[in-house]
């Protein structure tokens, strides 16, 4: 897939024209992502109970399902239940294709007059995420999953016209650390979809759990989808091929397209644990029940392997009908391999020089197969080692030199940085986080800059928010993990980098959150929170600086173990530490209110953390 065209100048100038309206503080133009060219005009439209859909003479059937989408989303929040018409002049939402527009396939071109909301496109997606803009246009209100009396259902006068800086805008989540169920994978779906999404990067198999039903191999559901924790627990959870199926057409209703990752040669043990004889050793395993990388991983000399993946990904692909599949290749051990005779074997027949070439003679013998089917294989960046599959597309997520070297060899990429993209970090101060590792602040995803220089910038599909589950057991934890974050990967991946402005998306971010509170969705308020940094002055003596993320909040401290409030004192410069203090207690105050969650950190703590700053 080539980058979506790159957005003329003429929209870009008309942005900055009409900045100063969108820079505004008005709640009805917060549109996320945001849209590349939007011009507020006077007045707005009413959406009331005789407003109607017109989706033309033709009644397309496709238009038809997105206005049938938006009429139940409208249906929830306001109890109209909107008409699906041919025509309307007046009062009523107009979904129209149009295939002379210029325009992007997933671009869209909206017109809210007093009379009529006009929502022209190319393509059914465009009218949808068109519609999705509209949505945001109107009252927070909307979002509420119960009918909402005495709202004025306006949308301001605009005319919008938008598309794609990129064609891939994904969202992974992992499955096999923690088990989330259909249900709740369709709740995301919905999620990522107002905000313009449109790829769901299913991590479906690993060292902790086999997520998905293969009929052939009926061990890997009743065996490779049983953990038993440390503690003693049972951890479970599998997909029957009907609840993949079901997803599938949840989400592209939704104009997601779903890719399932099997991971191979390594993160195996679930399916090693069922079928042990598909390893070096023979086994017998378990379930890894600690979290980290199993060292036991497919056995690359057996011929039965291949056979084996084989058998599963021709189960797996017709379940998919999109044109990816994602064949992780990450940390693969091969300690093994080095060992066991028939993968020496191998490396003699197939004259592989070291193991790094067996790893990627392995990735590129299933590669093979999948392509056969009419498939593109998506690999994690480890497959550059020991040569890359033809055609093979690179998922960089050990930075972005991983990305870079694919694209010189010609590969296409999808960029998911650590340091930009994986939610699964902390996102405000571990004190008051719930417990993960490293730090991704929504600054930092904000950040991301999808194309190094000296690439060709067509090879880079887009990029994706990644969630692993590690430490995230709980759907509502999910929620928290990945709102806002992914609302600025949204950003990042939708619209040109040169109208990217951080203050105005915070400013959007927090009306959004009001949308979250209406609907249900858990989130992160991170960013209302101090950020710390403890360090050692010339003398050796601990310091303390302190900032906040956004603008406009007040941080007040104690270091008396007082509750710290507005008549504390105000953080204004580096602090030194009081003799006998044990613990900062710090909160941020937005005009008289607490914003942020109160933080205590201990001078012990502190000391540690001036420590560890040191070392990196
Ligand atoms: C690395 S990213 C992994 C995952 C872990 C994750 C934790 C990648 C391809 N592999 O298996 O869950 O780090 O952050």
């Amino acid at each position: 897939m080539k980058r979506a065209l790159s957005i003329s100048c003429l929209w870009i100038c008309l942005l900055v024209l009409s900045s100063s309206v969108i820079m505004g503080q008005d709640n009805h133009l917060d549109i996320t992502p945001t849209p590349q060219s939007l011009v507020q005009k006077n007045g707005h439209f009413i959406l009331n109970s005789k407003t109607s859909f017109a989706i033309g003479k033709t009644q397309r059937a496709d238009l038809k399902k997105v206005a049938a989408y938006f009429q139940s989303k409208i249906l929830y929040s306001t109890g109209y239940n909107l008409n699906i018409k041919n025509s309307g002049s007046s009062n009523a939402i107009s979904l129209q294709i149009d295939k002379s527009l210029k325009i992007g396939n997933e671009g869209y071109q909206l017109t809210v007059t007093p009379k009529k909301v006009i929502v022209k496109a190319k393509t059914p997606q465009g009218v949808f995420y068109g519609m999705q803009s509209v949505m945001q246009l109107l009252p927070p209100q909307i979002e509420s999953e119960t009918i909402i009396d005495n709202v004025a259902w306006e949308i301001p006068c605009v005319e919008i016209k938008d598309e794609p800086a990129y064609g891939y805008r994904g969202m992974m989540l992992d499955v096999c650390r923690h088990f989330h169920d259909v249900e709740f994978v369709k709740k995301q779906l919905d999620i990522m979809a107002m905000f313009k999404m449109n790829y769901f990067h299913w991590h479906l198999t690993d060292d902790h759990l086999w997520t998905i039903e293969i009929k052939k191999y009926p061990r890997l559901a009743e065996v490779g989808s049983v953990r038993r924790n440390a503690d003693g627990s049972i951890h479970r959870g599998f997909y029957t091929q009907e609840q993949i199926k079901e997803v599938v057409a949840y989400a592209a209703e939704r104009y997601i397209t779903v890719i399932p990752e099997v991971e191979l040669p390594g993160h195996a043990l679930a399916a090693l644990t069922a079928y042990p004889e598909y390893s070096c050793t023979g086994g017998p395993f378990e379930l890894r029940n600690k979290w980290g990388v199993e060292d036991n991983v497919y056995c690359a000399g057996n011929d039965k392997t291949f056979e084996f993946l084989q058998d599963i990904l021709e189960e797996v692909i017709p379940l998919f009908p999109g044109k990816f599949l994602h064949i992780g290749g990450d940390e693969c051990y091969k300690g093994f391999w080095e060992k066991c005779p028939k993968c020496k074997m191998r490396m003699q027949k197939e004259h592989l020089k070291n193991l790094e070439e067996l790893q990627s003679y392995f990735v590129k013998r299933v590669a093979a197969m999948v392509q056969k089917r009419g498939k593109q294989v998506i690999g994690w960046d480890e497959i550059l080692e020991g040569g890359l599959a033809p055609e093979a597309i690179v998922m960089s997520w050990r930075g972005m030199k991983g990305g870079i070297e694919a694209a010189k060899q010609g590969h296409s990429v999808i960029m998911t940085p650590t340091d930009h993209c994986y939610l699964d970090f902390y996102q405000g101060d571990p004190t008051v986080e719930p417990n993960t590792y490293s730090m991704l602040r929504l600054q930092d995803c904000y950040k991301y800059q999808l194309i190094p220089d000296s690439v060709d910038a067509s090879l880079i599909m887009g990029g994706q928010g990644n969630l692993w589950t590690e430490s995230v057991p709980h759907y509502r934890q999910v929620e928290y993990m990945i709102w806002p974050r992914a609302l600025a990967i949204s950003e990042t991946l939708w619209t040109d980098a040169r109208l990217r402005n951080w203050k105005f998306f915070v400013n959007r971010v927090e009306q959004q959150f009001e949308r979250f509170d209406r609907s249900g969705v858990n989130y992160a308020r991170s960013i209302y929170d101090p950020i710390i940094y403890p360090h050692w002055d010339k003398e050796h003596q601990l310091k303390i600086a302190m900032k906040t993320e956004i603008e406009g909040l007040s941080l007040f401290y104690t270091f008396d173990n007082t509750i710290p409030d507005i008549y504390s004192n105000m953080y204004t410069d580096t602090l030194s530490i009081p003799k006998n203090a044990s613990m900062l207690r710090v909160a941020a105050y937005k005009r008289q209110e607490q914003a942020g969650r109160l933080i205590d950190i201990t001078i012990d703590a502190l000391k540690k953390r001036a420590a560890e700053g040191e070392k990196k």
